[in-house]
């Protein structure tokens, strides 16, 4: 899964990736060279995964994120901007927007008021897409002319209504999507219609007057505020002088960005985890929530989704408890399911196949 970090100007953007990815990436005051983007995959942590490597004997293997971190986009460039295929190319967007002062820092719109670049940054997304349609609804009525076909039909329609729907200023993440709808305009990458996570980067004195953006999941956006300088200066600290400190700062309920982050974009992209185990290695997959025992299958391996018998499965602390898969089967913890089963966070699959 792609991450990709965007943003205005001086927005703590590569500080961030560096408390994602625990990279020491220079940050600086001044403005920095705008070509550079900066890639790191980083594990996803679970505590389950770990419980059972450990059961195992085997190393585990954690699911990967990869984040990217572009280079600050002027206000109104996004559209020009060289970053704009990493941003097309995420699976889900981090939008950060600044709300911390220093003076030595210029906003570019010489004052700061996150909220306001939070829609500043919709505003454009909405108006790429709305121009890539307009451009697209010009071609298919031109082709429509030369030969009707029913999908050609279909999709002219579609980019109509999502025309009316951006001009009736929603973003397309909350456009209510049929699958069908999906694939008809996959191949567009529409920008308000990934998942997005609106970062707001603050100081500790106004992390509480944002109390109301700490955690506002809606239509597939989710709202979080952190302390990007603070945290970075919290992990430096060992565990004990951490929490005096927080205390100090008023942040004695403050969420460390990395796992925050990890945690709610799940949420906010409706993934969950299975695990397999074997003799070599215990695995953490990625799937979609209501994913078929079949789909889960075709994560790992073609061969295993067309050869498909039954999945064994198990919630992973049922087999901690039983501690092994002959225990289980006896204690009736340990269930056979068949290519329609829809699979849960959390669960062992063992998967029979014909070879
Ligand atoms: N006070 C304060 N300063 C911050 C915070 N986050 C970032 N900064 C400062 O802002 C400056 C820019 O940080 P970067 O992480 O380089 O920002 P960026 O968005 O990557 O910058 P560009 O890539 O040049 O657009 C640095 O001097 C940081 O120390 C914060 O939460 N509080
Ligand atoms: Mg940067």
């Amino acid at each position: 899964m792609i991450l990709t970090i965007f943003g205005y100007p001086k927005t703590g953007k590569t500080l961030l990736f560096n408390l994602l990815t625990e990279q020491n990436v220079e940050i600086s005051k001044f403005s920095s060279s705008a070509q550079e983007y900066h890639k790191s995959v980083v594990d996803v942590p679970d505590h389950r995964l770990k419980a059972l490597a450990d059961h195992f004997e085997t190393p585990p293997v954690y699911a990967k994120i990869e984040y990217l971190d572009t280079g600050a986009i002027a206000i109104g460039e996004v559209k020009n901007s060289m970053f704009i295929d990493l941003i097309r190319r995420a699976d889900g967007l981090i939008h950060i927007v600044r709300a911390f002062e220093d003076s030595e820092i210029i906003h570019p719109k010489g004052s700061i008021d996150p909220l306001r670049d939070l829609d500043d940054m919709e505003e454009e997304m909405k108006s790429i897409d709305f121009i890539s349609i307009e451009k697209r609804l010009e071609r298919l009525e031109i082709d429509i002319r030369k030969i009707k076909t029913k999908e050609l039909l279909e999709e002219y329609e579609l980019q109509k209504k999502l025309k009316e729907f951006l001009e009736e200023g929603h973003p397309l993440r909350e456009y209510a999507w049929t699958s069908r709808e999906e694939y008809l305009v996959r191949g567009f990458k529409f920008l308000s219609q990934r998942p997005i996570i609106k970062l707001i980067n603050t100081d500790e004195s106004s992390y509480h007057q944002f109390a109301d953006y700490h955690e506002k999941m809606e239509n597939h956006s989710l709202t979080l505020v952190f302390c990007g300088k603070i945290e970075t200066e919290l992990l430096e600290l060992d565990p004990e002088d951490r929490e005096v400190f927080q205390q100090e700062y008023g942040l004695e309920k403050y969420d460390y960005i990395k796992e925050n982050l990890i945690k709610k974009s799940y949420e906010l992209m409706n993934l969950i985890s299975f695990f397999t185990v074997g003799k070599d290695e215990t695995k953490a997959w990625t799937v979609e929530k209501d994913s078929t025992a079949f789909n889960a299958a075709g994560k790992i391996h073609s061969d295993i989704q067309q050869g498909f018998i039954r999945g064994e499965v198990i919630e992973w602390d049922k087999f901690l408890e039983a501690a092994s898969f002959a225990k289980a089967k006896e204690l009736g913890t340990l269930r056979l399911e068949g290519k329609e089963y829809v699979v849960s966070d959390g669960e062992i699959i063992h998967f029979r196949f014909n070879k």
